[in-house]
């Protein structure tokens, strides 16, 4: 339902899109509050290993998780929470990351953002600067010569990507192959702390789409309504066999880098304009102006999303960490992290 939406393009005509609207402004803001729960315990000391977040990036990072079906590949990046959850990622899976449980998809062993699910299509992140862009190209690849088709594989990135020879030389290879790769880039205006101006001298991103035969689609990051429609139309683009896309959106990250970071080299214009904009306050916005929503309910989806949470992380808080003793430290294999998701994981927040 969500996809046949999405696919179609029906996103101007309102009474279509309401019900997946309303699904992801509730998954945005399980996404917001898990992080937002995350940081503050990073912040009083509570936390292992570092903290990203996506504040500010939940309409994009939703719009990818909801326009994918079962069967196609995600290369999430830090700040897709709100992606990870629309795609089918069970929250716990999150929780029990951050916090070193044994039951958690790496089995309390990896870093809190590089967790995946390999035979679900998640993939679990290398590195932030474009490294898994040919990660998606393999496996689509890999899929074209096994015969199956109507997949597409999505990578998402931030705009420090699109400055590395990993970037440029996948999307090259997406273009020559034309493979059914969907790469999204969230240009929140810094890599780090590196503005855009230090970092390409081309009008807009966009031009790298062109510069390499790709269909490019510029979206505002700010917006979700847009956001559902440009990204469901540039998969679905790819998954009718129109090769790779682009899709570039504008916004501004409305946190650090990490939570280590204050991010006081924003300028403080940009954070006054139409980019620094909070996705979910527009969409909330939206919401009570269209009577999709009222303050009641808003309120009680705020307290029933913030329990989920609380208690997700009160259970996972009482799970085993590894024992050093008993574990073998050997890398873990692709087999191995197909072997521990042969289990089921419970979803609280899935029924959202
Ligand atoms: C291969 C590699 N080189 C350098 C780094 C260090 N590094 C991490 S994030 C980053 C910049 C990221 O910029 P962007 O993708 O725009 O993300 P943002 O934090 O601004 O959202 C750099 C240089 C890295 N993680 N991997």
């Amino acid at each position: 339902m969500v996809q046949t939406v999405l696919d179609s393009g029906r996103v101007s005509d309102l009474s279509a899109i309401r019900g997946v609207y309303l699904k992801a402004f509730r998954i945005m803001l399980l996404a917001r509050l898990l992080e937002e729960k995350l940081a503050s315990l990073y912040r009083a000391g509570k936390m292992h290993g570092g903290v990203f977040i996506g504040r500010g990036q939940e309409a994009l990072s939703v719009s990818i998780g909801l326009s994918l079906r079962e069967g196609d590949i995600f290369a999430p990046l830090i700040r897709d929470q709100a992606g990870r959850l629309a795609f089918g990622e069970p929250l716990l899976d999150a929780v029990r990351t951050y916090f070193g449980s044994v039951l958690g998809p790496m089995r309390g062993r990896d870093g809190n953002v590089h967790r995946g699910r390999p035979r679900q299509g998640l993939l679990p992140m290398i590195s932030h600067l474009g490294a898994m862009i040919a990660v998606v190209n393999g496996a689509l690849l890999a899929r074209r010569l096994k015969g199956i088709q109507g997949t597409v594989g999505v990578a998402s990135v931030g705009d420090g990507a699109t400055s590395t020879g990993a970037f440029h030389e996948a999307l090259n290879q997406a273009a020559v192959e034309r493979l059914p790769l969907v790469l999204v880039i969230a240009n929140n205006q810094y890599a780090y702390s590196t503005p855009n101006s230090r970092q390409f001298a081309c009008a807009s991103l966009l031009d790298r789409a062109r510069g390499y035969g790709v269909e490019g689609h510029g979206v505002d990051g700010t917006d979700l309504i847009e956001c559902l429609r440009v990204v469901g139309q540039a998969i679905a683009r790819a998954r009718a066999g129109h090769g790779p896309q682009m899709v570039v959106a504008e916004l501004l990250r409305l946190c650090g880098h990490g939570e280590h970071d204050p991010a006081d080299y924003v300028d403080p214009q940009l954070k006054n304009s139409r980019l620094g904009r909070d996705c979910l306050k527009v969409a909330e916005e939206f919401l009570l102006e269209h009577g999709w929503a009222d303050a009641t309910s808003l309120a009680e989806w705020r307290e029933e999303t913030q329990r989920t949470v609380e208690e997700a992380i009160a259970q996972v808080q009482r799970e085993p960490t590894p024992d050093p003793f008993k574990e073998s430290w050997v890398a873990l294999s692709s087999r191995h992290l197909c072997e521990t998701h042969e289990e089921e994981v419970p979803n609280p927040g899935a029924d959202i």
